[in-house]
Formats: C-alpha cells, structure tokens, sequence
C-alpha cells in the first residue's frame, strides 16, 4: 500500500514531522492500527535494525529513526488501545547501580518499543531492590540491565542475585549488555541472554517471548 511504503520509508529516513502525517494519513484512509504498526512502522525499524547490525548504518541514523517512531506511535497508541492490540511482551530496563551511562539502553529501548514491546524505562543508577521492586510491581517478561563501566557489571550480578533472594528469577528473562559485557560474563553471572547492540536485543527479546 502506498501510504505504507510512503511511512516506511520517511521513519527509515528519521523524518518526524512526515510519519506523524503519514499515520494520521492512514488512520484517515482506513488502514487499520494494526497494518499501520506492523506494515509500516515495524516493518520500518526491522530495515533499521538491519542495516544497523550489517554496519550500513550508525547510531545517530537509528536514533533519528526510534524517535520518528515515537512520534508515530504516540498518534497511534491510543488507536490500538481501542482496537486491543497487545504488546509482544512487557520489558523492565535499567542501568545497574553506580552507573550513569544511558545513552545505549535508550537505544536498546526505542528499539525494543519499535519491536513492539512495552518497556518500563527504570533509568540510571538502578539499585538490585529496586530492579526486584519493578518486577513485582510491573511483572515484566524481561529484564533488561546495561552498564558500561568495568567497576559496575558485577551489579549485574547483584541484581540477579536479589531477584533469587526474592523469589523472582524465574519468573523473567534477564537481558544484559553494554560496551564491557560479553557473553562469556552473562554466562558466569547467569544472564539469560547478551546482546552486543540493540538490533540484536530486540531480537534476543522476541525468542524470550517465543
Ligand atoms: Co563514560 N566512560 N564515564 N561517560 N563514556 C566510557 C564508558 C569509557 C569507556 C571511556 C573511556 O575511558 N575510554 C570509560 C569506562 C572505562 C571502563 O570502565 N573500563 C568511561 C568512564 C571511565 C566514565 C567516568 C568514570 C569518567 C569520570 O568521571 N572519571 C564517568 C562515570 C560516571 C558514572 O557512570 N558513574 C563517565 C561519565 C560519562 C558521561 C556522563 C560524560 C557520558 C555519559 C552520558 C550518558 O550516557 N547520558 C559518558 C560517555 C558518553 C562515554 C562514552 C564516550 C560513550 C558511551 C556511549 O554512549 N556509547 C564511553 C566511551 C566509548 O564508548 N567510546 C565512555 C554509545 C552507545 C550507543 O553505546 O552504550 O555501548 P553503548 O550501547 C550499545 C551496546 O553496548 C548495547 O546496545 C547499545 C546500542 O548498540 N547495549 C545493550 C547497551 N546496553 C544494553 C543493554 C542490553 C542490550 C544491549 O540489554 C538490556
């Protein structure tokens, strides 16, 4: 559909103001909320992620491209309340205690949110009991934890640790990553998953949720 190419490709060029238009142009054209999400929109950011991941694109690009999505998405949200569409899954993410870097689990986010998940953005500086306090009050299907400091992974591995002190680790999925974590750490401290950059997080997350 033309209006849908049209979307599609304005959100994988980061322009704003035209997918803000170009959604509203659809829901006034009678496409539904839901082909307006998954054919254009989704569809959009999956080229995105690619070519992130493929090195075509760096994170400036993606960071135009997941904001023109969330301009999107606040016209559609409330539309696909309405028309009851459900998220994929439910994410918490925070950046473990100690640290302060968040510009890579923003991305992670936007991307996850572009992926259709509904994220709980926890912020900076998380402590593990209130990591273990968002999971009981959100019941999320993932956890998410990022750091970039070799002085704060092992928070990672706290924060685990609290969710088993609370009988709460087996009810998610934890997530981690950021520029010091490797997956042979998420081993050791008993991650679910790593994720070396925020396409494959998205994807990571989508197999948590099958
Ligand atoms: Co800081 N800093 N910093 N810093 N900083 C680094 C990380 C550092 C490598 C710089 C250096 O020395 N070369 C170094 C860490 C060294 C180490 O630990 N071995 C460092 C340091 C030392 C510090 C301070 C201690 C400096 C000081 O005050 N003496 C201090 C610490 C503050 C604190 O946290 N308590 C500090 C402060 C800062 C600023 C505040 C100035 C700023 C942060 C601003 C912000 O985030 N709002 C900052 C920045 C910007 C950086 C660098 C330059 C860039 C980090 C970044 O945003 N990268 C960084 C050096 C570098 O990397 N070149 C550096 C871009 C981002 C998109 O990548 O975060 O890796 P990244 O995210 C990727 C993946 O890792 C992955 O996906 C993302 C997208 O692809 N990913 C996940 C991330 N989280 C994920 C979670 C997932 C899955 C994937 O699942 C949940």
């Amino acid at each position: 559909m033309e209006i849908l190419d049209k979307l599609s490709a304005d959100l994988q060029a980061g322009k704003v103001e035209d997918v803000v238009q170009n959604v509203q142009a659809a829901l006034n054209a009678g496409v539904t909320p839901e082909d307006v999400l998954t054919k254009g929109m989704l569809a959009a950011m999956e080229v995105v992620g690619g070519k992130f991941k493929a090195g075509e694109l760096y994170v400036p690009h993606v960071l135009m491209a997941a904001r023109a999505m969330h301009a999107g998405m606040e016209i559609l949200k409330p539309k696909l309340v309405e028309t009851g569409v459900e998220p994929v899954g439910k994410a918490i993410i925070g950046t473990v205690a100690g640290d302060l870097h968040d510009i890579g689990k923003n991305l992670v986010i936007m991307m996850l949110q572009g992926g259709g998940f509904e994220v709980i953005d926890l912020g900076v500086d998380v402590k593990p009991e209130a990591f273990a306090a968002a999971v009981k009050e959100h019941q999320p299907n993932i956890v998410g934890l990022s750091a970039l400091l070799t002085t704060t992974i092992p928070m990672m591995k706290k924060t685990i640790e609290r969710l088993k002190e609370e009988s709460l680790r087996d009810k998610v999925k934890v997530m981690v990553g950021g520029a010091p974590v490797t997956q042979a750490f998420a081993d050791e401290i008993g991650a679910d998953g790593f994720s070396a950059d925020a396409a494959s997080a998205v994807d990571l997350a989508k197999e948590f949720v099958g």
